[in-house]
């Protein structure tokens, strides 16, 4: 692992593999291990937006138009885009991104670049929380800028991580066709073939004005410091979270009510936790209950002032609990807490008799369950996953 120098941070390239495609096979245990295209109808000129590695095998890509790619893998899967699944999905990467750093250049519904300490040991974390939570394949990308980030996460791919820094650009970089370089497209890698420079390291051994010529000022200036690995360009940091949440589903369903607000609280008390981290306060409370008929509802409170406190969230929740339950058994639990305000102060000035009865419940609640019993009932559901 590579230190830390000039106390400058990691930055982190995060890129879901086959994203739409993973959500579908995910989500259908019967198209693992097959080749699964996401995109239009074939019948009405649909184009691929994207296929699963095993389709990749048979030179199936994205933006190819749908009828080619069945030609070249007629036993292809063939499904609808599904927005409202992906979306979900990378919502709740971006949710376990938060939970790393907060400096996050969110790029695409898939992609985001994040800055961080240590960051090959914090891509081993990401990726490992993204599988057992979301049963998701990500690729991470580490260095010290972004290009170098994209280019580790390009060759590390798919179901990996990798960190490349700039002393290692001429040996690793160099040998690579300049298609490798963002901002090298099919037209800019013609220009640069028919003039004999066909790899990363026939541009940087080129001199700028050669460069000029075929590309013009600007992006044989760009060019020129990306062949040699450099990328000054910062993060932009316009992202910030709207709703944090927790979920459980449960290795079996549960009929007792206690243990499901016992679970509740643990919810709770992570949400809390992750609040006062990043000096939020919420204003929504929201529950999400699944039945065992797979039936799911999820209920929202308005609080009157803002708060970051495990007791409040979890009394809310709680609340909504007790009037929406219904009949058990129950299969999945959760709360989430959105309209995010940051730096209220208003929560911090106590409701006392609230907080006593709460505190009683939360300790009957943990003389009965001990605690963390929510956190080995993941680890036993993630068991079970792998
Ligand atoms: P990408 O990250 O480019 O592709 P990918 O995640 O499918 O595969 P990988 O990263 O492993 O190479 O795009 C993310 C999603 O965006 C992709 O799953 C589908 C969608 N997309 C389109 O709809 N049309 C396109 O042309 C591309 C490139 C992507
Ligand atoms: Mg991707």
């Amino acid at each position: 692992m590579v230190v830390n120098r000039d106390d400058q941070p990691h930055i982190l390239l995060c890129d879901l593999d086959a994203f739409f495609a993973s959500v579908e096979q995910r989500d259908n245990p019967r198209f693992q291990g097959k080749p699964v295209i996401v995109g239009g109808d074939p019948d009405a000129r649909g184009v691929v937006s994207t296929c699963s590695y095993e389709a990749r095998e048979h030179g199936v890509r994205s933006a190819m138009p749908m009828r080619r790619a069945l030609k070249l893998c007629p036993e292809a899967i063939v499904l609808p885009v599904d927005m409202h699944r992906y979306k979900a999905a990378s919502r709740h990467v971006l949710e376990i991104y938060e939970r790393f750093t907060p400096d996050i250049e969110p790029v695409s519904i898939d992609e985001a670049y994040l800055a961080v300490r240590d960051g090959y040991e914090t891509a081993k974390k990401i990726r490992r929380a993204v599988r057992e939570e979301l049963s998701l394949p990500l690729t991470i990308g580490v260095s010290a800028n972004k290009l170098l980030a994209k280019i580790a996460c390009k060759l590390a791919k798919p179901d990996n991580e990798k960190d490349i820094w700039p002393e290692e650009v001429p040996a690793m970089i160099w040998p690579l066709p300049v298609s490798i370089l963002p901002g090298v497209g099919p037209a800019t890698g013609r220009k640069l073939r028919q003039n004999g420079i066909i790899t990363v390291g026939d541009l940087a051994s080129a001199s700028l004005s050669a460069l000029e010529n075929i590309l013009g000022h600007k992006a044989a200036l760009m060019l020129k410091d990306y062949a040699n690995g450099c990328d000054d360009r910062k993060l932009v940091l316009s992202h910030t979270p709207k709703t944090l949440s927790e979920e459980i589903t449960f290795p079996q369903d549960v009929y007792d009510r206690e243990y499901m607000l016992v679970t509740l609280l643990e919810l709770a008390e992570e949400l809390g936790y992750r609040l006062r981290l990043r000096g939020f306060f919420a204003r929504n409370i929201s529950l999400k209950l699944r039945f065992a008929d797979f039936k799911t509802i999820t209920r929202t409170v308005t609080l009157p002032k803002p708060t970051d406190s495990d007791g409040e969230i979890f009394a809310y929740a709680r609340d909504l609990f007790i009037r929406y339950c219904g009949r058990p058994p129950w299969r999945l639990l959760g709360i989430r807490v959105s309209a995010l305000d940051e730096g209220s102060q208003l929560s911090l000035i106590p409701d006392h008799e609230k907080e006593r009865r709460i505190t009683q419940t939360l300790d009957r609640l943990r003389e009965k369950f001990g605690r963390k019993i929510v956190f080995k009932a993941k680890r036993l559901v993630q068991k079970k996953e792998q």
